[in-house]
C-alpha cells in the first residue's frame, strides 16, 4: 500500500479538505504537535479554512518528536482522523498543517516563524508539566530544567515559555506585530497562567520587553475536549482499510468534540465556528466543568483501573460498581459548579458516562494515569477543598487521592516529573503504614488539605481497607 500524500487517490466516503491545502499560507505556529492537536484543533481550522477561507495554515512544532516532523513531510501534512461512534466510523482528511518544525533541530527556524509578521497566533498544547509552574506559587518554577536553561541562555531557548519570551523579544526588536497566544492544555485559566510565566520570564530579562507583552500581547483562555487515545498499529490499520494508504499518522478519536474560546485576539482570528467552536467573553463556568467533571472523573477511572488491571477506560465502565462510583464522582462535583450557559449539567455527565463506556474507543487508564502531581490539583483538590470548606466531609476527592497514592505505591515504572520523590515518599509511607510523607512532599498537597487532619484520616482509613501499604 502506498503512502498518503496529495496524489493519493481517496474513497468517495473520506471526508476530505474543502481548500488547496498546497496554496494555504500560514497563519499559526502550533507548539506540540501531538494526538490531541491533529484531531482537535487542526480539525477546527480545516473546518474554518474550508467555511471562511483566509490565510491559517498552521506551522506545527514538536518539542520532542523528531518522528512526527518526519512523518508529517513525508506524507506532504497529510493524516487521518477516524472517529468512531455507533454510528461506524468515519475518515477525514485534514490538510491545515503546512509546515513541520523539530524544535530539538530546527530552533532557529521555529523562532523565525514565531517572529514571522504572517503569524498572528500561536496556540500551544505541550502538556501541563511542560510549561515550569511553581506547584505553591503557580508562577515560574525556577528549578523547572527548560526554565533555568531558558533563563541562562534566552537566545537559545528550549522550553515553551522561553521560545515564546525569545520570539516576542525579536518581534519587540524587529518592529513586528503583536499576537494572540493561545493556550489549549488542560489548565484553569490556560491563557492567565501563560501571560503570568511569558512576563515573569521576560521581566528576568527586559523591563520593557514586559511593559510590550503586557499591553499587546493577547492570552485568551480556552476549553479544549476530545478523547483521543495514543494511536496504534490498529489504529494505523483501521485508517488503511478505510482510506486505502499507509498513514503514519493516523488519529483515532470519538465524535464527540469541543472548544470554547475567550474570544480577545490581537491580529484576527480563523472562523473555528464553522467547525463548532463557541466564543464566549469568559471561560471560567465550562473550564471548571470540564476539568472537574471530565478530567476528574478520568483520574478516578484511571487509577481505579489501574488497581483493578483493567487496562482501558471502557473496561472500568463495564464493571458497574465502578460505573456508579464515577456517577457518585460526578455528584459530589456537581455542588461546586456555577451554571454554565446554554449546558444542562446533569445531561452533560450522562454523555460522559456514555463518552467513557464508547465500546469503540481503546483508551488506556496507563495513559491518564501518568503526571498525576500536574493533574490532580485542578482536577480533585480544588473541588475537594471547596467542599470542605462549605462543611462537607469530601469523601469522594479523599477515595480518589486514595487510589493514586496506592497507584504511586504499586506502580512500576512512575511516569510524572515528580516520579523520584513521589518513589521515595512511598517507600516511606509503606515503612510508616501512613500516607503521611506524601503530605510531606513539598508543594504536592495544597495547605489546606495538608491540614485537615479528618480529610487526611479517610484518605488513611481507605489506603488500609485496599491493604494499599
Ligand atoms: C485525560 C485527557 O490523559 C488525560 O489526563 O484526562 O487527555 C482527556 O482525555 C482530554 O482532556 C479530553 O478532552
Amino acid at each position: 500500500m502506498t503512502r498518503l500524500d496529495r496524489t493519493t487517490h481517496l474513497p468517495a466516503h473520506v471526508e476530505r479538505p474543502a481548500f488547496d491545502p498546497a496554496a494555504l499560507k500560514p497563519g499559526i505556529v502550533h507548539i506540540g504537535i501531538g494526538a490531541f492537536h491533529r484531531a482537535h484543533h487542526a480539525v477546527y481550522t480545516d473546518l474554518a479554512l474550508a467555511a471562511a477561507g483566509g490565510d491559517w495554515g498552521i506551522v506545527g512544532a514538536s518539542l520532542r518528536s523528531v518522528d512526527i516532523v518526519a512523518d508529517l513531510k513525508a506524507q506532504d501534512h497529510l493524516y487521518s482522523v477516524v472517529t468512531r461512534g455507533a454510528d461506524g466510523d468515519r475518515a477525514r482528511i485534514v490538510g491545515s498543517i503546512v509546515e513541520a518544525i523539530a524544535a530539538t533541530e530546527q530552533r532557529e527556524l521555529l523562532l523565525d516563524r514565531l517572529t514571522d509578521n504572517a503569524t498572528r497566533i500561536i496556540t500551544l498544547t505541550v502538556s501541563e508539566k511542560a510549561y515550569g509552574i511553581d506547584p505553591v506559587s503557580g508562577g515560574l518554577d525556577l528549578s523547572h530544567a527548560a526554565v533555568s536553561h531558558d533563563l541562562a541562555t534566552p537566545g537559545a531557548p528550549v522550553g515553551v515559555i522561553g521560545l515564546l519570551v525569545e520570539a516576542l523579544a525579536r518581534r519587540l526588536q524587529r518592529g513586528r506585530n503583536p499576537l494572540t497566544i493561545l493556550c489549549c492544555d488542560n489548565l484553569p485559566g490556560n491563557g492567565q497562567v501563560v501571560r503570568r510565566l511569558v512576563l515573569e520570564m521576560a521581566e528576568r530579562r527586559d523591563a520593557a520587553l514586559a511593559g510590550w507583552i503586557e499591553r499587546e500581547i493577547r492570552f485568551p483562555s480556552s476549553m479544549v475536549d476530545r478523547i483521543v487515545p495514543a494511536a496504534t498499529d490498529a489504529t494505523r490499520a483501521l485508517s488503511a482499510s478505510l482510506i486505502g494508504a499507509d498513514d503514519h499518522l493516523a488519529l483515532e478519536t470519538e465524535p464527540f468534540t469541543q472548544w470554547v474560546i475567550e474570544d480577545d485576539f490581537a491580529a484576527g482570528r480563523p472562523a473555528w465556528e464553522a467547525g463548532g467552536a463557541i466564543f464566549v467573553n469568559n471561560v471560567h463556568a465550562y473550564e471548571t466543568m470540564k476539568l472537574r467533571l471530565l478530567n476528574g472523573s478520568h483520574s478516578l477511572i484511571a487509577y481505579l483501573g489501574q488497581r483493578h488491571g483493567l487496562d482501558y477506560v471502557r473496561e472500568v465502565m463495564a464493571v458497574p460498581e465502578h460505573a456508579e462510583r464515577v456517577r457518585r464522582h460526578m455528584r459530589a462535583v456537581l455542588p461546586t459548579l456555577d451554571a454554565v450557559p446554554e449546558i444542562d449539567l446533569s445531561a452533560y455527565c450522562e454523555q460522559l458516562v456514555a463518552r467513557f463506556a464508547n465500546p469503540a474507543i481503546a483508551h488506556r487508564t496507563a495513559q491518564i494515569a501518568m503526571d498525576g502531581t500536574q493533574k490532580m490539583p485542578q482536577r480533585i483538590f480544588a473541588p475537594a477543598m471547596e467542599r470542605l470548606a462549605a462543611g462537607d466531609d469530601a469523601a469522594d476527592f479523599a477515595d480518589v487521592v486514595a487510589l493514586w497514592l496506592a497507584y504511586i505505591v504499586a506502580v512500576d515504572r512512575l511516569d510524572d516529573p515528580r516520579a523520584q520523590e513521589l518513589k521515595v515518599a512511598a517507600q516511606q509511607a509503606v515503612a510508616a503504614g501512613t500516607s503521611a510523607p506524601f503530605f510531606a512532599v513539598a508543594g504536592l498537597f495544597p495547605p489546606a488539605l495538608e491540614d485537615n487532619t479528618a480529610w487526611r484520616a479517610s484518605i488513611d482509613g481507605r489506603l488500609s481497607a485496599m491493604n494499599a501499604f
